[in-house]
């Protein structure tokens, strides 16, 4: 036994505890290294399969499973495309773009509204083109682990055998009739719902899910000409026959928060998880022209230019131009919790949660997510080299991760523990902790509870004891002849604490009478009404 002394830590030691973390230690590979302080610096090269979503949980940090489908232009999309038609006769010439001449009927749809499987193929194109476009842009522009990743999921041809999803009636020009109905005859589930746009949302979950991507949003092309248009930050955008490429870029612009630049739109209007202003709208507040709006992807058809409004909007502001936008240059929190550490024996140990942490939305109505992961973990002793350390599940890749970190001192006094945890964008947090390891107790004998001195108290142990068999150091018996008698009585008296008085140092013989007094007084009476020795 040994008194327990306090011991510094430094740093952020949790109050919580930590339940039902398992016992095992993850050892760490048995390799030091030196790694850089100021980033790691692997040189990683873009890798589309890194944005998948490779954690545990199938939607991003802090997202709702069916409000939270489409945040910002970050992370992995599936893109599904529904090709929809009914059998009715519609006025081709009622609409919104007219035929150039009549020939463009050999082209497009002028009589029935049917698609014709080379006009489903020359849309899959463009669409995507579309996705491609974005793709590309996120790629020359961000750090590996902060991409935009768009793959297109063509439903009829996972679903209906490539035909197009035929529904009783998918109405005019803008119309949402008949959404659901083509949900539906992909999972009977989904016609439940009275709202086509919750009914996308369930189905945009429930594909994201299948898919590990972050996201998902649901595009429904008729065949007949139209005003495609989007719902900001999904879950869908409705499409035509004679939407070009750009169309779906543009639209894809509004599911990532982007807002339209063109016509009567205004500098203030705010959108997007960055709560920030359309600034290359076309007019001022008010409507004064806008002398300093340009062409863009969001104002101009044909136009693939981002502007700096809508590169904000759709969460690609990058502040410190570090390559990672400001959504994902964020830094991993840790909690850790020091207490199971034994100073006495000189066992550190760390019970360590981690998670990534999301950039709070300066929109208020806004919830905060991320889809940056953890990536590494690392330890080092003393300021030594760096050892690679395993979470407690056995996997990195996750929003969350726990580890333990124990280590045993052969040398007494303090020893510095660093720790080290990386996201998926090769930012890290960094703590130290200071463990002091304790000197071997000294055992003076006589001293039976170990309080460093030997005194009365330790006279009434031997005392309480005398003529036990079986006994320990700490039941008096100093010997280790396993009794507890005189001979450790001798002991107790010949190392009597100099701290005592030198008056009450007894002698063996006046302790015999005085061990008969304290085992009077230790021990349980029934009456104190007869207090004699
Ligand atoms: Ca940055
Ligand atoms: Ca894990
Ligand atoms: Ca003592
Ligand atoms: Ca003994
Ligand atoms: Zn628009």
């Amino acid at each position: 036994m040994v008194a327990i002394r306090t011991w510094a830590l430094i740093g952020i030691i949790s109050a919580a505890v930590i339940i039902g973390l398992p016992h095992n230690l993850c050892q760490g590979e048995v390799l030091g290294f030196e790694i850089d302080d100021v980033g790691l610096g692997d040189g990683r090269q873009p890798n589309r399969n890194f944005m998948r979503n490779g954690s545990n949980d199938q939607v991003p940090f802090g997202a709702d499973s069916i409000y939270d489908t489409a945040e910002y232009a970050l992370g992995s999309y599936t893109h599904n495309i529904l090709f929809i038609q009914d059998d009715q006769l519609r006025d081709l010439d009622d609409r919104e773009h007219p035929k150039v001449s009549p020939d463009d009927c050999d082209t497009i749809n002028c009589g029935m509204v049917h698609w014709s499987q080379s006009m489903l193929d020359s849309r899959k194109q463009r669409v995507e083109e579309s996705a491609s476009y974005w793709n590309e842009e996120s790629e020359s522009r961000h750090h590996p682990g902060a991409q935009l990743d768009i793959t297109v999921h063509f439903t009829n041809d996972i679903y209906n055998e490539g035909a197009p999803f035929t529904v009783d009636d998918i109405g005019n020009t803008s119309s949402s009739v008949g959404f659901v109905d083509a949900l539906g005859l992909i999972d009977p589930d989904y016609a439940q719902y009275s709202s086509f746009s919750t009914a996308t949302r369930h189905f945009n979950d429930d594909i994201r899910r299948a898919k590990n991507s972050h996201w998902a949003v649901t595009t429904f092309i008729k065949p007949y000409y139209g005003r495609a248009s989007a719902s900001i930050n999904g879950p869908y955008t409705k499409g035509y026959e004679d939407d070009p490429s750009w169309t779906y870029l543009h639209e894809l612009g509004h599911i990532f928060g982007a807002l339209d630049e063109y016509g009567s739109h205004e500098t203030d209007e705010i959108s997007g998880y960055l709560h920030t202003h359309n600034t290359n709208a076309a007019n001022l507040p008010g409507g004064e022209p806008n002398e300093n709006s340009i062409s863009a992807v969001m104002k101009t058809h044909g136009v693939h230019t981002i502007s700096d409004g809508t590169l904000n909007a759709i969460g690609w502001r990058d502040t410190d131009e570090n390559t990672i936008p400001d959504i994902l240059d964020t830094n991993p929190t840790l909690i850790a919790d020091t207490s199971n550490s034994q100073p006495a024996e000189r066992i550190f140990q760390a019970q360590i949660n981690t998670s990534v942490s999301p950039l709070v939305s300066p929109d208020p109505a806004e919830g905060d997510y991320t889809i940056n992961t953890l990536t590494s973990a690392q330890y080092r002793v003393n300021r030594e080299l760096w050892t690679n350390l395993l979470p407690v599940d056995g996997d990195f890749g996750d929003y969350t991760e726990e580890f333990l970190v124990e280590r045993t001192f052969s040398i007494e006094g303090n020893h510095y523990i660093d720790f080290r945890i990386t996201n998926s964008v090769g930012n890290y947090t960094q703590q130290r902790f200071e463990f002091v390891a304790l000197p071997d107790p000294v055992v003076i004998p006589g001293d039976a509870n170990a309080d460093g001195l030997v005194d009365i108290t330790d006279l009434g142990i031997v005392g309480v004891n005398f003529n036990i068999t079986g006994a320990e150091f700490s039941d008096g018996d100093f010997n280790s002849d396993l009794i507890v008698d005189i001979e450790d009585l001798g002991i107790l008296g010949a190392n009597w604490s100099m701290a005592q008085e030198p008056s009450l140092v007894p002698e063996p013989t006046s302790l015999g009478l005085l061990i008969g007094a304290m085992g009077c007084l230790t021990r349980p009476r029934r009456s104190t009404d007869h207090f004699i020795s």
